[in-house]
This record gives C-alpha cells, structure tokens and sequence, in this order.
C-alpha cells in the first residue's frame, strides 16, 4: 500500500465538494445508529461549519435503515456527507474506521462515534490545537482537567474503563507519554502522518495502534466530557473486551524484547500446572521420573495455549496448528530430556526436592527453549507460501 491511496476521493462525492487542504473529514463508525445520526448531523451542523470547511464520511455495518437515515438527513447539511455501507463487515470497528481513514480527503481527520458522546463543538478545537502546537495528533481527553466520563454508564463501566487504561499505559509507559486517554476513540490526526503499515484493521483502539505503532514526534490533548448515548444500546460486550486484550498483547510481542519477557511469564505461569501435577502425582504414588515427564506435558499445553494467543499470533499462518504443536511439544521434551540428568543430579547429588530441583532446571533450559521457538515453530520460512507449505520435517 502506498500514500498516494489517500488521495483517491471519497465514492459518491464530487470533486467541487471535496474541501480545501487545511479542512477536516470527520469519520464515524456506525453500528445501528439509526436513532442517533440525524442529531449527530444536527449538532455537526450548528457547531463546525462556520469555523471550518469540513466533510462527513460515515463507515457504515448496520443491518438496521441507518444509511437510509443518514442519507435523509445529509439533505439538510451544508457540507458533503457519504455514506460507506460495508456489506462485509471486516475488523468490526476498528476496520470500519481504518476503511474511514483511508477515504479521508482534508488534511485533519477527526474520529468520533455516532451516538452523541463525543461533542462536535469540541472538532474545531481539536484541529486549531494541532495546527497551533505542530502536534500530528490530538486526543480528546476524559482524564484531563475540565474533561470527564459522566457518560460511562454505572460503576462497572467506570472501573473497567479505568483498570483498561491503567494496563495500556503501564504496558507502554513511553508510546503513551503525553497521552491520559489512550482508550478514547475521540481523536484528530494529520491525514500525512498516517502510515500503511499502522493502519490494521483488527486493532479495535485505533487510537491505541496509531500510537503505538507509528507514533507520531508531537501529540497533544484537549479535555472533554464524554457524554450520555442519545439513543440506541451500546455495542461494548465482553467479547470486544476480551478482544481489547488480545490486542495488546499483540501490539506489546512486537518487539523482540517483550516477547522474551513475555515468553518468560508465560514460562513461569507453566509451573503451576507443571508443579500442581506433579505434586498430584509424587502424593499418588508415583516414582519422580515418570512423574516428571508426565507432569511436563501439562506445563506445555498451558504454555502453547498461552503463547500461540497471546505472543505469536500474527505469525502461526505459515504452519499448521499440529504442525505447530508437535514441533512445540517436541521441544519442550527435548529440554526434558536434557532437564532429567540435570533434576537428578540435583535431587541425587545436592538433595534439593524434586520440586525444588525442576523449577531450577526449568530456569535454566529457558533461554534454549525461547530461542528454539522462535527460530523452528514461528519464524515465517524464507519464500514460502501458506498455501503450498512443505511438511514437516
Ligand atoms: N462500523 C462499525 N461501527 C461500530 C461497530 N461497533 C460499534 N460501532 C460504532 O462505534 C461507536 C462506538 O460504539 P459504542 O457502542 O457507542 O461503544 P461505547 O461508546 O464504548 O459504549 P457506550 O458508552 O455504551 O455507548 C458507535 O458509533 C457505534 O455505532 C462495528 O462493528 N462497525
Ligand atoms: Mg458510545
């Protein structure tokens, strides 16, 4: 993909009606907005218009009439509206703003949702900051003074939306410097300091990827209060939740170095059913060694399931799951059979407890193991194809 791509024009609006470099296109994501576009519309209307030359591209997946209502409603606003209905839709929201971004036209572009939470008068200020500060980015903010989450509805939202943040910000404490509100989907950005590469549809916080991953030199945040839903249910389940999390994870393996530590902990949570079940089985009877060797299969199902979601899932296309867990298992047990003189060594010579002894070894035969995943189970083969992948050896 190249940055001439952003230059196509928007579907559906003519070239006289594209405005002027130095204007804005605001993007919204809608998701069955039908009862609340029209007064996004309105209040777009009375707020930005006479402060700034601007454009309204919709990125549409409902199954409801909300692109009929938008289309109604447009009639009456003095600058060009679009809607992109997307019959498939790809990425969910965080595509549908990406798909947004893309068909921007105007230097700034603002992302905001469609149900009124996000006040339009705040748009002109959001761009005025940029251009005043040379900030390629501007956030609008909950967690800076004058700005609030008053729409967050009840105590559960509130402290989950809080716990969300805390982890992002923790996790990249120096991408998010400068940044209260990483979580916010209410944002301008220069439409040149988006690059390809970030733009990935399945990053659910756009904001969050944007950062992240091409961050640009200046950000700066204006306050605001998010508001009430005007009407219509809110699409934030747990499944997004739980999709929020996998997204982090994938944007914190990115980085050669979070994966060893990432590999690391997720190694160490390994002792817990590796240790649990040969604590079960030593209490049953069971002579240390069979009990080690079978107490380990545990700990590598634990590890594989963790790392195939959390560290290594953009890179498990290029082999078959089996393909990838035998190779996984193989490993792990290779670094058994290396592991069992060594426990019995320290079992037999230093009379450490068989317990004692494995989480030692399991120590040591660490960095093989990160190092042998890396380089046999997920490292992308050089010019091959996932179609025709060669087997296993
Ligand atoms: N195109 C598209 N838009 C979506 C999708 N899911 C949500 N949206 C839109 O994204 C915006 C934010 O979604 P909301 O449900 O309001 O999420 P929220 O603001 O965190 O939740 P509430 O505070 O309860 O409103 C809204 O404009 C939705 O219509 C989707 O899959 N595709
Ligand atoms: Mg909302």
């Amino acid at each position: 993909m190249s940055s001439h791509e952003y230059t196509v024009p928007v579907p559906g609006v003519e070239a006289a009606e594209v405005p002027e470099p130095g204007a804005v296109t605001i993007v919204v994501p809608t998701f069955n907005e039908s009862a609340n576009v029209g007064q996004l519309l309105h209040r777009i209307t009375e707020s930005v218009p006479s402060r700034l030359p601007l454009e309204v591209v919709f990125v549409d997946d409902s199954t409801d009439d909300t692109p009929e209502v938008i289309r109604r409603a447009a009639r009456d606003c003095p600058f060009p509206v679009t809607v992109l209905h997307r019959a498939e839709p790809v990425g969910g929201l965080g595509g549908a703003v990406v798909e947004g971004l893309k068909a921007a036209t105007s230097e700034w572009v603002v992302v905001m949702d469609g149900d009124c939470q996000h006040p339009p008068s705040l748009v002109p200020e959001l761009v005025a900051t940029g251009e005043r500060s040379g900030a390629a980015l501007v956030v609008a903010s909950r967690y800076l003074k004058g700005g609030s989450r008053a729409g967050l509805a009840g105590n559960y939202r509130v402290a989950v939306s809080r716990a969300a943040t805390w982890l992002t910000k923790s996790l990249f404490p120096r991408r998010l410097r400068g940044i209260s509100d990483p979580m916010s989907g209410f944002f301008a950005v220069r439409r040149g300091a988006i690059t390809a590469e970030v733009l990935q549809p399945l990053g659910y916080k756009i904001l969050l990827e944007l950062a992240v991953r091409s961050r640009p030199r200046q950000v700066a945040e204006v306050p605001f209060v998010f508001q009430d839903r005007f009407a219509g249910e809110s699409k934030s389940t747990a499944a997004e939740g739980l999709r929020f999390l996998r997204h982090l994870a994938g944007l914190r393996a990115a980085s050669p170095a979070a994966r060893v530590i990432g590999f690391g902990l997720i190694g160490a949570s390994g002792f817990v059913p590796n240790l649990g079940a040969l604590w079960a089985l030593t209490a049953l009877g069971t002579h240390y060694v069979p009990a080690e060797i079978i107490a380990n299969q545990f700990g590598v199902a634990w590890n594989f399931l963790l790392i195939e979601h959390l560290l290594f899932r953009d890179r498990r296309a290029h082999r078959r799951w089996w393909d990838r867990l035998g190779r996984f298992a193989l490993l792990a047990n290779a670094d058994l059979v290396l592991r069992i003189p060594l426990i019995a060594l320290l079992v037999g010579r230093f009379g450490m407890s068989a317990v004692t002894a494995t989480a030692l070894a399991l120590v040591v035969t660490f960095v093989l193991r990160f190092v042998g995943t890396e380089a046999l189970v997920y490292l992308p083969r050089r010019g091959g194809n996932r179609t025709t992948a060669r087997r296993a050896v």
